[in-house]
């Protein structure tokens, strides 16, 4: 790592003869394969831009210059090269670094929402900052995004934004035609058609080799250059979509030779006007096991041994595959269900569905809110879609929830999988927001099941829902074992109940271990108390209501924030009907999570059974029964 060692900062990256890159970037390729395998991480993606990161970085001059992210999970190149090498064994770990860009982490980071296709209108906004403050022209904006953060609208808002051509901004795209899976789309056909055009590249290659050789720089190069494209493209290539919209256009670029990645970025940098620079990569790039994995080139990755790319241990049955079997059996005694991903196949286990029905499954790229519009569409011309997305995603769509879907009493089922704390990959991926996003939704019902069974059963109930959105959903991991239930009233599942239950422990989803541990801890104590699995949390079930005003106190854990959650409906479903019962809940604070072990997230925010059984302890003693004492006579006067 003789050359790796020496960087702490990107002047170092500038300082390097430019023969000395290729070693560089072997270097940063062994380098993240060691380090990835050992936290897991995004590895894939960052394989595929260690030359497009050199470049960026010697020819751009990062700080003043901004460089920011889409997505972020493809900076860790960028994070190697602005001085957190040596943290790398940290990398997604406790107190360590951060497996996106980071604010606190470095000033070379901006922007650090994990959320896609946010860049363009970052760095639109930044651009309107630096030109009203006088700092455009000498400080440069630059974007890099892929093309599939490019398949969602926010990047389209912001393209016709920067195509007015006042401010210069330079828009990177990393073009490795995939998002996990192949890009799909009117732009990823239009993508491929510019990178495969036959002709278009070897004059472009032509006309490269040229200007290389020509002394000048700047603007007039560059229109030499781009007028040349022009031309060429218009009798070789399709009609470019991006010139169309007003944007200078260069490329395709080899996002794996690093002088002609520089050579573009400098043409572009000093063109002053927005450019795009369409950069060709490969996802996985030098590592033999993730340029061979079809299914996502290695896009992020647990534990794997280095040599061979294989995971360490074995993960166990997943919420995700009990989901993806369940929706198949479905899918074969209901040919009105058809399922929607946004650029999320594997990861959401809609493979399989695609597998035996591909005529039934539709991938709208990086776009939750067109997927929730577009199953509204489904449900009226009359079919059940299914959209599955990570619940964090769905914050995107939460106005299409609302008036496209619940408005329009639409038929649709959204499956949320990595619900609650999912911990490593921090603030922005956390699930905790639906249960409170989706509270104020009229009409719409969500289920959170416990496990495996009572997930296959809320699919089936969800899919029968056909005036209203409904939502399932579920934890990130292993689904565990069924936990039967003693009996059931209503949709309501009774956990565990004692002779005399005081207490009234309502435990939502993969919390349901977690109340049936509270209970016994409660029995301990000597408090009886029950545990209720309302298994649909909206709205809240009469049961639940009827035994909570009848308790002592009620408990509610639930997996997502408290402000706002299930705790807080049944607390106004109850004063609602008049019943003052006492109500504790148990969830996520408001607040931005770091990443961390979801376990340690939990034990931190009090939400294991010992530190949940101690409080409702504290509280039965503190409120016990006993005399009333009168003393507002003593304290008048
Ligand atoms: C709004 C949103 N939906 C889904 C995701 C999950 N996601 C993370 S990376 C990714 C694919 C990104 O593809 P691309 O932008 O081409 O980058 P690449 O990984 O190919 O470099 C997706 C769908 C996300 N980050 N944000």
């Amino acid at each position: 790592m003789r050359y790796l060692e020496a960087i702490r900062d990107p002047r170092d990256v500038r300082a390097l003869p430019a023969e000395k890159l290729p070693e560089l970037a072997r270097e940063i390729r062994a380098f993240l394969v060691e380090k990835v395998s050992a936290t897991g991480g995004h590895l894939g993606p960052n394989l595929g831009v260690v030359e497009l990161s050199i470049a960026l970085h010697r020819v751009f001059r990062s700080p003043e210059d901004a460089i920011i992210w889409d997505t972020g999970h493809q900076a860790y190149v960028h994070k190697i090269l602005t001085g957190r090498a040596a943290d790398f064994d940290s990398l997604r770990q406790e107190d360590g670094i951060s497996g996106y860009p980071s604010r606190s982490e470095s000033p070379h980071d901006i922007v650090e929402n994990s959320h896609a296709s946010t860049a363009l209108s970052y760095a639109d906004g930044l651009a309107k900052a630096w030109q009203q403050r006088g700092l455009l022209g000498e400080q440069h904006v630059v974007a890099v995004i892929g093309d599939g953060a490019l398949t969602g609208g926010m990047a389209w808002e912001a393209l016709n934004n920067i195509a007015t051509g006042e401010r210069p901004v330079v828009i990177v795209v990393n073009d490795n035609a995939r998002s996990y899976s192949p890009t799909i789309g009117g732009l990823a056909h239009h993508l491929n058609s510019l990178r495969t055009a036959p002709n278009y590249e070897k004059v472009m290659g032509w006309g490269k080799r040229v200007l290389l050789r020509t002394p000048v720089v700047g603007p007039p190069v560059f229109d030499a250059l781009h007028g040349m494209k022009k031309g060429v493209k218009d009798v070789v290539a399709p009609q470019g979509m991006f010139e169309d919209l007003g944007l200078k256009y260069v490329g395709p670029v080899n996002g794996h030779d690093e002088a002609e990645v520089e050579f573009a970025l400098s043409r572009a940098r000093d063109f002053e006007a927005p450019v795009i620079v369409h950069v060709i990569t490969h996802k996985g790039q030098g590592y033999a096991p993730a340029e061979a994995d079809e299914a996502d080139r290695f896009h992020g990755v647990g534990v794997i041994d280095p040599e061979t790319g294989l995971p360490i241990s074995a993960a166990g049955r997943s919420w995700t595959k009990a989901f993806s079997d369940e929706l198949v059996s479905i899918g074969r005694v209901r040919p009105d269900v058809v399922a929607i991903t946004a650029a999320m196949l594997g990861p959401t286990g809609l493979d399989q569905f695609a597998q035996e029905f591909p005529t039934r499954i539709f991938d709208v790229g990086i776009a939750e809110q067109h997927a929730a519009t577009s199953a509204a569409g489904l449900a009226y011309g009359g079919m059940h879609p299914v959209v599955a997305l990570y619940a964090t995603f769905l914050n995107r769509a939460f106005d299409q929830v609302l008036m496209d879907c619940a408005l329009h009493k639409a038929g649709v089922t959204f499956v949320l999988d990595r619900a609650g704390i999912t911990g490593d990959d921090g603030a922005s991926h956390n699930g905790v927001w639906d249960m409170s996003m989706l509270q104020i939704v009229p009409g719409l019902q969500i289920a959170a099941p416990r496990d495996e069974s009572t997930l296959k059963q809320a699919l089936r109930e969800a899919v029968d829902i056909n005036d209203a959105p409904s939502v399932v959903r579920f934890s990130k991991g292993a689904v565990p074992q069924d936990i039967p239930a003693l009996a059931r009233e209503g949709c309501v599942d009774i956990l565990a109940r004692h002779a005399n239950p005081e207490v009234c422990i309502v435990a939502i989803g993969s919390f349901a271990q977690l109340g049936i541990d509270v209970c016994e801890g409660l029995k301990a104590q000597g408090i009886g108390a029950q545990v209720l699995d309302p298994r649909w949390v909206k709205p809240i079930p009469q049961y639940v209501l009827e035994q909570s005003a009848k308790a002592t106190l009620v408990v509610v854990i639930e997996d997502g924030i408290r402000a706002g959650g299930v705790g807080a409906a049944l607390s106004q479903a109850l004063r609602d009907s008049d019943v003052d019962v006492p109500l504790r809940n148990f969830g996520s604070p408001l607040a931005f999570l770091d990443h961390a072990k979801r376990d340690s997230i939990l034990a931190e925010f009090g939400l294991t059974a010992q530190a949940i059984t101690r409080s409702i302890t504290e509280w039965m003693a503190s409120n016990e029964p006993g005399e009333i004492v009168d003393d507002s006579i003593t304290q008048e006067r």
